[in-house]
């Protein structure tokens, strides 16, 4: 019974995380945010991780609405750090949060793109 128990655990954490190459992506893009608490989930998810701030579902929908595939099942998607750099240069020009900041100067200003309070 432990063993069934701990492989639902192990199962639920590895299909809970996002994909391993938004992060990195990120502070490739991003540099300035390393070391600093924007370089986590948080830029692009709420307190509860399994939902998208602001930001990070203007990210996703570009990821979602310019990716090319061989896979349709758009929860199965992978995506490579190119065209999420992609998708984030494309979405640097707006205010995902509409605190009137635009996305690339809230990574500037080490403030949150998805959180209307940081600014
Ligand atoms: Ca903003």
């Amino acid at each position: 019974m432990k063993k069934i128990i701990l492989t639902i655990v192990c199962l639920t954490a590895l299909s809970s995380q996002a994909n391993t190459n938004f992060l990195p992506t990120l502070m490739m893009k991003y540099p300035q945010i390393s070391g600093t608490e924007m370089g986590d989930c948080m830029t692009c998810h709420t307190i509860n991780k399994w939902q998208r701030n602001d930001f990070g579902k203007d990210l996703q929908d570009w990821l979602r609405k310019n990716y090319v595939g061989e896979q349709s099942d758009p929860t199965q998607r992978t995506y490579s750090m190119e065209f999420i750099q992609r998708g984030l240069e494309s979405i640097e020009e707006i205010d995902s949060d509409g605190d009137g900041v635009l996305n690339y100067e809230e990574f500037n200003n080490l403030t949150y793109p998805g959180d209307n309070t940081s600014f």
